[in-house]
């Protein structure tokens, strides 16, 4: 809709056979209106990835052609790790890192280009890969082999030393769409039926009267866009 910006939180491909009908989508959409469509990297935007879980096979049967996953390394190597929304709301794919006093300006100086890949950069790395745990504290190293569990004492840690409102991240399957991990950690998962059931989230990041933004969850089903916003609520204020 018009006045609204969009940012998609990354895994656009290896998700089905029509991932690459995704990607140009959504490049076609950022490309049509730069200042309104952003998408950040996600942990399947990587090469090791792509060979395993689906988006090269796809581009090989579909074009039979390396070149093109390797221009899709590119371009995913010039995505960016996070997002910042009206300085109070940081968007990233899996979640914090156990870099100690974390802060912004660390992540504004990730390298980025060249087929950069998550593996090459330990926060980049962190950033794409890690998950929240719901309880317990401190961080952990993840059973996924990369990134780490970070508990929510680390959150408020880190959105009090960067002035923050709360982290936004996706990263896992969540049945209801969104989700609130921990204090100040929501996840938001929008991938309809990725397993039968599975609703698609949707979060709405709006200006309120005071300094925080109001955030509403919404989730959708696959195919019945009708459904959008039915099971809206208020995740906070
Ligand atoms: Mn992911």
């Amino acid at each position: 809709m018009e006045g609204n910006l969009y940012l998609v939180n990354g895994d656009i491909v290896d998700r089905g056979p029509a991932s690459l009908q995704c990607i140009l989508l959504l490049l076609a959409w950022q490309a049509a209106s730069p200042s309104t469509v952003f998408i950040n990297r996600g942990n399947h935007e990587a090469e090791v990835v792509n060979l395993k879980f689906g988006f090269y096979k796809e581009l090989m049967d579909k074009y039979g052609d390396y070149v093109l996953f390797d221009l899709f390394q590119e371009v995913f190597s010039w995505l960016p790790a996070a997002s910042l929304v009206s300085s109070r709301v940081l968007v990233t794919h899996g979640g914090l890192s156990a870099i100690p006093d974390l802060c912004l300006d660390d992540i504004r100086a990730l390298p980025r280009g060249r087929g950069l890949q998550p593996e090459d950069s330990p926060l980049l790395s962190d950033l794409l890969w890690s998950d929240p745990m719901p309880v317990g504290l401190g961080t952990r190293d993840s059973s996924r082999g990369l990134g780490i569990v970070f508990g929510q004492d680390v959150t408020a840690e880190f959105l009090e030393r960067n002035h923050l409102q709360c982290l936004v991240r996706s990263h896992e399957e969540i049945s209801q769409g969104c989700a609130t991990s921990h204090p100040g950690c929501y996840t938001v998962f929008s991938a309809p039926n990725r397993a039968k059931g599975v609703l698609g989230g949707v979060l709405t990041l709006e200006r309120g009267d005071g300094e925080n933004l109001q955030i509403r969850s919404s989730v959708f089903t696959q195919g019945e866009a009708e459904d959008v916003n039915e099971l809206q609520k208020t995740m906070n204020s």
